[in-house]
């Protein structure tokens, strides 16, 4: 038997994926036996580590793909027994980029950005671009979100500035940028890793079609160490359907309060002796915070 070698998915296509193997990127096919094991998630995606065999001189096979610690997913839609969706194993965060000046924040984008990364289990960073056409003040919206326990990091893909510390954040971990068009993620990225040299539209162009046209799944690897996941599906998050039972424990700040609450289902809308609403009136809990958590809701239909 060959010996087997554990690598990195970083690119995944139709039955062939590129894995990274100390430093060298080979293709390999996955091996037949591994494709017709009955699953419930999908067989191997980029950030997924694999034993890869060698069976001759040409060819890489993976025969075996690692427990996934977590993995970022989407139910398929649809009835019945649906498959997993899975964009990217192992994601370690999520950039939440907004910016300073146009289009101008949207906290409950932010607020639904931040509830998908908490129920994926993924650390939500919040990244504030555009720095050169900020305000004097820090908004009070960032105190409200730093007080929660999320890190908001200015930076400025056009000056530079903050950049050394997005870069560190990102250093020895697989992250992903998602966030509104316009906010400046394609030219952060491009800041990152110049070599990449992804498409940047002014903002007036974006409403426009025709724009990521790739529809491959990949894992761009950093100077420094670490990823930055790349997928259609990431793209689309802004406009995810939630289907999130338990939304309460998406917002951190709910999680001491809920527990006082007079009925163990409460919903925290209508219930009397609710312990968040008392927290919301008292100012405990962010009034602004508190009403995305109630669309949420609705909007999950819970
Ligand atoms: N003033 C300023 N403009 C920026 C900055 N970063 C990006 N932009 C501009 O914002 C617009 C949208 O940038 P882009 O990277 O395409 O945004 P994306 O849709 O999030 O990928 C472009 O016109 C950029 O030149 C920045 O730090 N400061
Ligand atoms: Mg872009
Ligand atoms: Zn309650």
């Amino acid at each position: 038997m060959a010996e087997t070698m554990q690598g990195l998915v970083i690119r995944s296509t139709a039955g062939f994926v590129d894995v990274l193997i100390a430093g060298d990127v080979v293709q390999a096919r996955i091996r037949g036996r591994l494709k017709n094991t009955p699953r419930t998630t999908d067989l191997c995606v980029i950030g997924d580590q694999v034993l890869v065999s060698r069976p001759d001189e040409q060819s890489f096979v993976v025969v075996e793909v690692l427990p996934r610690a977590t993995r970022f997913s989407r139910r398929q839609p649809g009835r019945g027994p649906r498959k997993e969706d899975v964009l990217v194993a192992n994601l370690d965060q999520l950039m939440v980029t907004f910016c300073h000046g146009r289009p101008v924040l949207n906290t409950r984008l932010l607020d639904r950005f931040l509830v998908i990364a908490e129920h994926q289990r993924v650390q939500p960073v919040i990244v504030m671009n555009k720095a050169d056409l900020r305000e004097p003040d820090a908004p009070s919206w960032q105190r409200v979100y730093e007080s929660i326990g999320y890190s908001v990091l200015t930076v400025s893909a056009s000056t530079g500035e903050g950049m050394g510390t997005l870069t560190a954040a990102l250093q020895g971990k697989i992250s992903a940028f998602v966030g509104p068009s316009g906010a400046g993620k394609s030219s952060l990225i491009n800041r990152i890793l110049p070599e990449l040299d992804l498409n940047i539209a002014s903002v007036s162009e974006h409403h426009g079609k025709g724009r990521h046209t790739t529809r491959v799944a990949s894992l761009y690897a950093l100077p420094e160490g670490g990823f930055l996941a790349d997928t259609p599906g990431i793209r689309e998050l802004g406009t995810w359907a939630l289907s999130i039972g338990h939304l309460d424990r998406c917002f951190p700040e709910l999680r001491a309060h809920r527990e006082r609450c007079a009925f163990r289902s409460c919903s925290h809308t209508h219930e009397p002796q609710c312990a968040v609403v008392d927290a919301v009136n008292a100012g405990a809990v962010d009034r602004k915070r508190y009403e995305s958590y109630v669309l949420l809701r609705e909007e999950a239909g819970a």
